[in-house]
């Protein structure tokens, strides 16, 4: 039989930015809801259970009355769609397609983080010498430099002067590289007064990774190559 939930409930790692993402969506809502945090080692979202939420075993997940979602971008859209106020999408189409364009575009940030990560971590290794972790490194300040650009138009937020989609989506990856090493000032004015308007909004404070508050992150070096 299906279990319905009268409050959400989104199942979560503490510091995933996809986790953060649809968290972000449900505060930016005013939505009450339930989060139950699982320890990423415990392999709980593995479980038979848990795989018959979501096949792929990867967290969020969300349960909303009989329904379950997965995939970050796509319990955002629900959300919107279930819940137009306050609006996160434009009316107008072109307005739209920007935010899609913006929520898109967050892969590539998403593609070039990991990469940069595993060589930070070792998980590549350097065998080649120095040079690939050297070029991954680029590819992200390349990679974060127009995310910069994407703010040129001077707007508050990513898609204009009020926050969308594209800002809940984008924010968390900003978020986890600041957190491991990234500095944002210099070279992205724009971007470091966009993080920190971003920090202000109670949806963000709200849903901040718990075990972020109580541990210091890290530095994987990436701005040694800038
Ligand atoms: N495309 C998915 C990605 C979700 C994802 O990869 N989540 C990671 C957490 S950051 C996960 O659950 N990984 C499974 C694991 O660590 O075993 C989304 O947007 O929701």
């Amino acid at each position: 039989m299906t279990e319905t939930h009268a409050k959400p409930l989104i199942y979560c790692f503490s510091g995933s930015p996809y986790v953060w993402r649809a968290l972000i969506m449900l505060e930016e809502k005013g939505l009450e809801y339930e989060a139950k945090w699982i320890p990423r080692s415990s392999g709980e979202h593995r479980t038979p259970e848990m795989l018959a939420l979501n096949p792929r075993g990867r967290l969020p997940i969300l349960r909303y009355g009989d329904l379950t979602l997965y995939e970050s971008v796509a319990i955002c859209h629900f959300l919107e769609l279930e819940h137009p106020e306050p609006p996160l999408i434009p009316r107008s189409a072109a307005q739209r397609a920007r935010v899609l364009v913006l929520t898109s575009e967050a892969n590539y940030l998403d593609t070039e983080t990991w990469d940069a990560l595993l060589f930070a971590l070792g998980a590549k290794n350097d065998e080649a010498g120095p040079e690939p972790r050297r070029q991954a490194y680029l590819r992200l300040h390349a990679e974060v430099a127009r995310w910069e650009a994407h703010l040129e138009h001077g707007g508050h937020y990513l898609a204009g002067d009020a926050i969308s989609l594209a800002d809940v989506v984008v924010f968390p990856g900003v978020a986890f590289l600041v957190r491991t090493g990234l500095t944002l000032s210099k070279r992205t004015p724009k971007l470091a007064s966009w993080y920190a308007r971003m920090l202000e909004r109670p949806s963000v404070q709200a849903s901040w990774p718990p075990h972020w508050r109580e541990t210091a992150g890290s530095d994987a070096g990436y701005d040694a190559v800038e």
